[in-house]
């Protein structure tokens, strides 16, 4: 009887008794006395429909559960939604569908669609972000953070996306453009919360020291997003109206250097210095200029300077000189101090700015001699270390050196303070949306701004909202939202309906999964204490910065007010690579997507996993290919070959494993192989995440079991054995196909009963030498021994052996000499 490789039949049947038995559910400790094991994979939007990149994802987070379980540990792995946002909003716009709805359909088919990859999730701790059970608690977090001075409101200029008509976080704003929409962002004032994110800076930065288990791609990454500099801010007098202006620089020793100083155009002290004089219109209608720029547009290092003299001068405290005062916009007012001193000489935007309103350019640090760089006659600035010059007593020293000096000189002066400053801004998390978090604040006009108590949360989404796609966030639409009464004096009072950034939600899912049904606490904290932290998170690098720097924020200031032990989440990260076809990324407007559907309907689940594991190491590109998705499938029905014949062959012999006997050097090979196999595997899954190694040897284990099986007088046994082990080896990368032939094999437990299995050292040992054998110094004889053989086993080993047994029967060993690798010499007598 022909038994075909039916990919859908198995694949349909292991996926309901997986189902059926909840094979993947997860105890908590109390229920199991295990060591437990964390393996998350970034959940995803909703978006109705998963990519490739989805399925590698995933397929990389299920190798490692599936290979902890069959190690015996305790796997958490879940799955759920990050299921509040933009699409889900305006496809209530387009085709006027409730959000919820659009969002629980995708949910259900996204769901489906995993289930078929046989993914090896616990789905009773699903979870979904916009579902009432789960923001109540972002809101309850929300109001811990306000409780703990944490989260603000705050007017400011904020990043507004027309075509979204929203806020936009610095983050969402891409080379001036929506990260979403791609439309030019443009400058608003709006009444913004915040939360002060500004305030765990330097715990965010420390931590990244000690985060072995990240890659330090990433870790540089938060390094330079946090950007902590330290310098001073300096005081400079101006001439005419009497005030100091401060400005920051990290490069006190360039002060001699100063010819002019730059204040942002936003400054404050600006409308004051130009009011009814000659330079107020202009000066207004530059500012007017600089409110649509973004910041990346503003501080382009290359970009063309502008800026204007504002008709002030400021007095350079050390040389008494007095020095132009200008705006540009190359200086941002929510950095330092909004103002900088002008180092020409020495800093590039300086030197451009210098060179475009033709400024006096000054060297105060010398190049080394040998260098080409004439001081007197820069071309660019000179920003490398050197030798002082032009600057007084200061002449001669190193740079670096005359940096406190001069900070504690003026320091003295009191026209000085050392100052630490972090690039991070705080996070401005309010959005002008319906589908989101409604953030639980009520204003009333005689307490200001309260909470909502706890004990109302969560504050639920209206429905009897409008979407029309225009003017303000469709929630204003809802009178019964936005009325309510004054928690605290009982008024008539107004609710908040800014709603919250998703990265909220995205903050502590991970936490939520330690606990998911619970009603009375956004988790038990026994249960995060079990299963905090993350061991390993998969997840793309595109995450590298906001959603893992929120996740820490989050997890720092829940390990302050003691919700969790742990202070960072996640143990090990693992940033797979894209996935990329034709040398693009696969993307719709390129029109080189290929669907996981169209793969698995052609060639099943398996071989879409096996080819996304195998064409790659997990952290690099990979570049699809169907031909390397055929030959993944080619692979898999030489398995099943393989072990189907095997099966048929092997009908009538006797196979226990418990007895294997190595009969000859065939037999030796094999054994080998499969033992060595099997240590490279358990290496690889353990410690490197080198996945396409190990399946390439595990590829090449099944070559040398088809060639033993050429061989006269096969050993059943040991036949036996190997594919047995092989089909448990592959099950993580492969687990339907794997799970139906261990079945075939006549087990009645399944692969995720089992345990993984183990080698034996013994049978890695295979390089043999030849060794002589004398007896009283006399050659009797040569033999075979394991090169990595001590003096002991040198000695047992001889002493038993059939050829030298005829030389010491009935006399008397006195003594035996070993020399490793080379000799025995037995003394009898
Ligand atoms: C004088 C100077 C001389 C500077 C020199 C640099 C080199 P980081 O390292 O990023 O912190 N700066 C200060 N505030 C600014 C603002 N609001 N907008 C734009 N630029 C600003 O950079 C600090 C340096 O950036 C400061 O040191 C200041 O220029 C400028 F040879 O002061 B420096
Ligand atoms: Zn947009
Ligand atoms: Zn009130």
């Amino acid at each position: 009887m022909e038994d075909r490789y039916n990919f859908k039949n198995i694949e349909d049947k292991w996926q309901k008794i997986w189902r059926d038995e909840k094979a993947f559910k997860t105890e908590d400790e109390a229920l199991e006395n295990k060591e437990k094991y964390y393996v998350l994979e970034m959940f995803p939007y909703p978006s109705g429909k998963l990519h490739m990149g989805h399925v590698r994802n995933y397929s990389i987070g299920d190798v490692i559960a599936r290979f902890k379980k069959l190690e015996g540990y305790n796997v958490l792995h879940p799955m759920g939604w990050d299921s509040f946002g933009l699409p889900a909003e305006n496809a209530a716009i387009k085709n006027k569908i409730h959000p919820a709805k659009w969002t629980d359909s995708n949910i259900k088919a996204m769901h489906d669609q995993l289930d078929s990859l046989g993914l090896s999730y616990d789905w009773d701790r699903e979870v979904a972000t916009s579902k009432p059970e789960y923001y109540k608690w972002t809101q309850w977090l929300f109001l811990q953070f306000y409780k703990n001075n944490l989260a603000y409101k705050k007017e400011s200029s904020v990043n507004w996306c027309p075509s979204c008509q929203t806020v936009l976080a610095n983050e969402q704003v891409v080379d001036g453009k929506c990260e979403r929409c791609h439309t030019s962002v443009t400058k608003k004032k709006l009444s913004q919360w915040y939360l002060k994110i500004t305030d765990y800076a330097d715990r965010l930065l420390e931590g990244l020291d000690d985060m072995k288990g990240w890659p330090d791609k990433v870790k540089l990454m938060q390094k330079n997003w946090i950007g902590k500099s330290s310098g001073a801010e300096v005081d400079f007098k101006l001439k005419n109206l009497n005030k100091n202006i401060k400005v920051y620089t990290t490069r006190p020793d360039t002060i001699y250097g100063t010819t002019f100083m730059v204040l942002a155009p936003e400054h404050p002290l600006v409308d004051e210095i130009v009011k009814s004089t000659e330079y107020e219109n202009d000066v207004k209608a530059y500012q007017k200029e600089c409110t649509n720029k973004s910041e990346m547009e503003r501080t382009a290092v290359k970009k063309e300077k502008s800026g204007i003299f504002i008709g002030e001068y400021a007095i350079n405290p050390v040389t008494n000189s007095e020095i132009p005062l200008f705006i540009s916009d190359y200086v941002m007012m929510d950095y330092g101090t909004g103002a900088v001193m002008g180092v020409p000489a020495h800093d590039q935007r300086d030197f451009d700015f210098a060179k475009k309103f033709n400024l006096d350019i000054i060297p105060v640090i010398e190049p080394p001699k040998d260098s080409k760089i004439d001081v007197n006659n820069l071309t660019e600035a000179f920003q490398a270390e050197g030798i002082m010059i032009n600057s007084g007593d200061y002449n001669g020293m190193d740079n670096s050196k005359a940096i406190p000096k001069i900070i504690s000189e003026l320091k003295s002066s009191g026209l000085a303070e050392p100052k630490v400053q972090y690039k991070l801004r705080d996070w401005l998390i309010s959005r002008q949306r319906y589908w989101g978090t409604p953030i639980p604040m009520i204003y009333c006009d005689t307490c200001g701004w309260v909470m909502e108590k706890e004990e109302n949360l969560p504050v639920l989404l209206p429905t009897d909202v409008e979407f029309s796609g225009k003017g303000e966030s469709p929630i204003t639409t809802s009178k019964s939202f936005l009325e309510c009464e004054c928690p605290v004096c009982g008024k008539k009072a107004r609710r908040e309906v800014d709603t919250m950034d998703t990265f909220l939600d995205s903050s502590w899912y991970f936490l939520r999964y330690s606990d998911p049904k619970n009603k009375d606490n956004p988790f038990e904290r026994d249960k995060a204490d079990y299963w905090m932290n993350v061991d390993q998170y998969i997840g793309g690098v595109e995450h590298a910065i906001l959603h893992l720097l929120y996740s820490r924020f989050f997890t720092m200031f829940m390990s302050d007010i003691n919700l969790v032990p742990a202070k960072e989440p996640f143990e090990n990260l693992l940033t797979q690579g894209m996935v990329i076809k034709d040398g693009a990324k696969m993307s719709k407007s390129l029109g080189n997507v290929v669907s996981p559907e169209e793969i698995q309907n052609k060639y099943g689940a398996d071989t879409a996993r096996l080819f996304m594991l195998f064409a790659a190491p997990p952290e690099k590109e990979l570049e699809w290919s169907d031909k390397g998705v055929e030959g993944s499938y080619r692979f898999l029905n030489r398995l099943y070959r393989l072990v189907t014949d095997f099966i048929n062959e092997s009908a009538d012999k006797v196979l226990s494993t418990k007895e294997i006997i190595i009969k000859d050097d065939k037999d030796r090979e094999l054994n080998y192989i499969l033992n060595n196999t099997i240590k490279k595997i358990t290496n690889d899954l353990s410690n490197r995440f080198n996945f396409n190694t190990a399946i390439a040897s595990i590829m090449e284990l099944v070559n040398e079991l088809y060639k033993y099986k050429q061989n006269e007088g096969i050993n059943f046994p040991l036949l036996n054995d190997a594919i047995n082990k092989l089909v448990i080896i592959l099950n993580p990368f492969v687990p339907h196909i794997t799970e139906e032939l261990y079945e075939k094999l006549g087990h009645e437990k399944k692969v995720f009963e089992i345990n993984w299995p183990s080698y034996d050292e013994n049978a890695l040992i295979k390089d043999e030498i030849e060794i002589i054998i004398q007896i009283n110094g006399k050659l009797r004889a040569k033999l075979m021994i394991p090169n990595n053989y001590t003096k002991e086993m040198m000695e047992s080993e001889v002493l038993t052996s059939d050829k030298i047994k005829p030389f010491i029967e009935g006399k008397d060993v006195v003594k035996v000499i070993a020399i490793p690798k080379k000799l025995v010499n037995i003394v009898v007598k």
